[in-house]
């Protein structure tokens, strides 16, 4: 990391003291128990080069393409450079369509939903595991980020057992907005204990989940928040096959990216669950779950145009 690229969160400088890298795991991907341990002790999990390079680099031509379509990517689409314009609305027309098409396309479901990913995330649960069948897919333009939030509430229902993967497609700098953890936020008893004693499956509003999981974490800045609990901001430089597994419980957004030739930051979430646990949740689950405000994929900010 050079001095120019220091990363940012909502345009603060985080000061040195207050961030560091996310701990890698470091054992045999096939244990796991110790697979276990590591996310239990940190909310998390880091694993590099564990999926398939080939595959993770097909996804993301393949969205790039598709958002190169309708003028958002400027050629080689694989680069991801944004061209700060979009013609999604005049040539896609239906917005909600047009990223459920993106977001099923085969390359990244080969990805999201083949069985390298599935078969390592069931070793986080000690059982198979089941995707949902909602996936967040994320082209993150200059400029914005996401705010910090817990998974719990939303994904939480007919399962409680929730793990999210949170996939780079393809190499993103730390000054170009990847995943932001913030240190030991598992521990923050005093916001995860009402979350966790919420009963989801009967009382799953929208405006009830994004109060609970966004309010109290966002009443002030990152940098100030860490500054308050005396933790640290975490998040890493990642390379394509890299992996990200953390709980509903811990507290995470993105930094901002501050990419500086216009790349727009492309990564992917989804959910995982014990395969023996309900899918009824029809927010999540069936061809065209209607995600957590109702409107399926047209309500994720991924379908906006990149320039809106
Ligand atoms: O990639 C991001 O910007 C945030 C990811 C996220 O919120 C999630 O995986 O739940």
């Amino acid at each position: 990391m050079t001095a120019k690229s220091v990363p940012r969160v909502q345009e603060i400088e985080i000061p040195p003291n207050l961030r560091a890298t996310l701990c890698e795991y470091t054992d045999d991907i096939q244990d796991s128990v110790a697979l276990q341990r590591q996310v239990n002790e940190n909310g998390y999990a880091l694993l590099r080069g564990v999926l398939d390079r080939e595959q993770i680099i097909a996804a993301r031509k393949e969205v790039f393409s598709r958002l190169g379509e309708v003028g958002e990517i400027s050629g080689p689409v694989e680069s991801g450079i944004g061209t700060g314009i979009s013609c999604r609305r005049e040539i896609a027309g239906d917005l909600n369509a047009f990223w459920r098409d993106v977001s099923t396309g085969e390359a990244l479901r080969a990805v999201t939903h083949g069985p390298q990913l599935c078969e390592l995330l069931g070793r986080f649960f000690g059982e198979d595991a089941r995707p949902h069948d909602l996936v967040y897919l994320r082209p993150m333009s200059v400029g914005r980020a996401t705010r910090l939030h817990y998974d719990f509430p939303f994904f939480a229902g007919y399962s409680k057992r929730i793990y999210t993967a949170w996939i780079p497609l393809g190499e993103i700098d730390q000054s170009e907005g990847p995943l932001l953890i913030i240190e030991n936020s598992h521990e923050f008893l005093d916001w995860i204990e009402p979350i966790r004693n919420h009963d989801y499956q009967s009382e799953h509003a929208n405006e009830v989940v994004q109060r609970a999981a966004y309010e109290q974490p966002n009443s002030v800045d990152p940098v100030t928040l860490a500054e308050q609990r005396g933790v640290r901001l975490l998040s890493a430089d990642f390379q394509p096959g890299d992996l990200v597994v953390f709980s509903g419980f811990v507290l995470h957004g993105s930094l901002d990216n501050c990419s500086t030739i216009g790349r727009v930051r492309l990564s992917c979430d989804v959910r995982f669950q014990p395969a023996a646990d309900s899918t009824a949740d029809q927010r999540y689950f069936g061809t065209d779950p209607v995600g957590s405000a109702g409107g399926g994929y047209g309500a994720m900010k991924g379908a906006l145009p990149l320039d809106e």
